[in-house]
């Protein structure tokens, strides 16, 4: 291990014991990186150095932003952070904002300042800040100031937290930049130093901080997005996820930018946004969730997407009948990933020439995977277990006792049921705790949903079990609907009729609910405890 230049330690002193840690491999030649590596000068600065100062880096619809200008504008941020509010190496940073080119330029100046970057959802409430100030020991936020009010309750609440300052328009930030030295030295940081902590989107209880380092974040573009992706410095790169979301970080600010590509950062969310994004700005890959794939193809007509060459689905599996609706109506097959907060970024893929409809892929360069039982040892082709995966990222808790339920002989234990076929493609089944075991059969959910989501009345679905004297557990499907209202006994029998003649019979829904919409996460992924609770 380098040598940190972590002044404040509160990461190094909180990472998990070495044995709890997941082995690391480093076996492709661009992850050999050198002990000193600071992400944000990589991805910034160097930029600038190769010559690209006056290339677009980021697109949105106030303004755009060539790499000198983001570099010029990180490097002033950096010095108030530094100069005003005696920022040092190793402090922590909370960052709450939409995903806008302010949010990715002070990304860029925490990590040049050696500090570390906690970005968080824009929809959170003072008490879920509080308990990430708390955990994560937040010395400064900077906040939009459009989003201050939560903040400053949980601010209130709080005693580790000690500046606050607002960015915008007319906020304190702004007032302040014009007078920063756009000149700043980043803080020489060590390959191994936390970049950032990342929040376990986590559907109950106590929220994970996960760490990365500055080497990881270079990882996660050296990997999938090299190998699998192959983007050049022409592409344009834009999506939904937010930036407190590792999918987002990825997708929006490390892969343009190790590219030397553009980013479109606008903040109108939602898939009706996201094509009037891809038509302005011409986007060419795009990353967004299986929902708002499902949701966009019926806008389709009314947009000019021709610029799209690669769309990237992940988050949620991805049913083959989305993955099939999307190729008809664009010719374009969706590259499905799996990803966790836990890895950064995502490790099982396949670039879109070597798509399997239906399968996630398989382990993306730089990645081990395989599917194992609950004692760790392998099992053979086809036979349905528990994913594990070892590569350049791993899991890395801060102060968590769960690190040892992650982590478990050197492999990172996702939580996901798996196969693998006789091609070596992975196929997601369920999350461990959405596998129903109904009259002595496993069934996936998922795959019932994916049976459902074929039928044209189908717009949305989830499906779990329910309690049941007789077979432990039936199945219930949760279905909303499109191109119909009729919410009749017969709608529910025809749709159990047309699951049974899709996939085997006995995995048919016995209960089905007509629901006006899914409850979801903020990284848009179905809540299906909610609807457990529910019932
Ligand atoms: C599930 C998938 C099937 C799976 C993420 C890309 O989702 C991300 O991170 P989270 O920590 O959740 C991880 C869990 O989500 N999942 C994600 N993608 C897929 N299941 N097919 C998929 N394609 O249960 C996984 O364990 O929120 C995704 C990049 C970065 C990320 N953090």
């Amino acid at each position: 291990m380098s040598m940190s230049a972590h002044i404040d330690t509160f990461t190094a002193d909180n990472l998990p014991n070495e044995k709890d840690l997941p082995e690391f491999l480093f076996d492709l030649p661009e992850l050999q990186y050198p002990d000193k590596l600071n992400a944000a000068v990589e991805l910034i600065d160097k930029a600038v150095a190769e010559g690209c100062g006056e290339k677009i880096a980021i697109y949105s619809n106030a303004k755009n932003w060539t790499y000198g200008e983001v570099l010029e504008t990180s490097n002033r941020i950096a010095n108030i952070l530094v100069n005003n509010y005696n920022l040092v190496s190793g402090n922590r940073v909370l960052m709450r904002g939409p995903n806008n080119p302010m949010m990715a330029m002070i990304w860029l100046a925490v990590l040049k300042a050696g500090a570390v970057a906690v970005a968080t959802m824009p929809l959170l409430r003072a008490s879920e800040l509080e308990t990430i100030i708390n955990k994560a020991k937040i010395s400064h936020a900077l906040c939009d100031i459009r989003l201050l009010e939560e903040m400053e309750i949980a601010a209130k609440n709080t005693t580790d937290l000690k500046h606050l300052v607002s960015f915008g328009d007319d906020s304190e930030l702004a007032d302040k930049l014009p007078q920063a030295s756009a000149n700043f030295t980043a803080v020489d940081t060590s390959k191994d130093d936390v970049a950032l902590l990342a929040f376990t989107s986590g559907t109950t209880g106590d929220p994970k901080a996960t760490m990365h380092f500055h080497r990881d974040v270079l990882a996660m573009a050296d990997t999938f997005s090299k190998h699998t992706l192959k983007p050049n410095a022409d592409d344009i790169f834009a999506g939904t996820p937010p930036i407190a979301f590792t999918f987002g970080l990825g997708a929006v600010i490390v892969f343009p930018l190790r590219v030397r590509a553009a980013t479109v950062l606008d903040e109108t969310a939602g898939p009706k946004a996201l094509l009037e994004v891809i038509e302005k700005f011409k986007v060419s890959m795009l990353f967004t969730a299986p929902t708002a794939y499902r949701v966009m193809l019926d806008m389709l007509e009314d947009h000019d997407i021709s610029s799209l060459t690669q769309c990237i689905s992940a988050g949620e599996a991805l049913p083959e009948a989305t993955s099939n609706q999307w190729f008809a109506a664009t010719k374009i097959r969706l590259v499905d990933g799996i990803g966790a907060t836990e890895m950064i970024h995502i490790f099982i893929s396949s670039s879109k020439d070597k798509v399997k409809p239906g399968a996630t892929g398989k382990p993306v360069a730089g990645y081990i995977a395989r599917v194992q039982d609950s004692q760790g040892k392998p099992l053979k082709n086809n036979e349905i277990g528990f994913l594990a995966v070892k590569g350049p990222t791993g899991c890395r808790y801060l102060n968590d006792s769960r690190q040892k339920d992650y982590v478990k002989g050197g492999w990172n234990l996702t939580g996901d049921a798996y196969r693998i076929d006789d091609d070596g493609y992975f196929w997601f089944e369920a999350r461990m705790d959405d596998m129903i075991i109904s009259g002595g059969y496993n069934i996936s959910g998922p795959e019932v949903e994916n049976a459902l989501l074929k039928n044209e009345n189908v717009a949305e679905c989830a499906v779990i079990g329910v309690h049941d004297a007789q077979r432990s557990n039936v199945v219930k499907a949760y279905v909303v609907l499109k191109n119909t209202t009729d919410k009749s006994d017969k709608l529910i029998k025809e749709l159990q009729d047309f699951v049974k003649n899709t996939i085997a019979p006995y995995k048919y829904p016995r209960i089905i609910e007509f629901i006006e919409e899914l409850p979801k996460t903020q990284t848009g992924k179905i809540q299906r405890f909610k609807l457990r609770l529910k019932d």
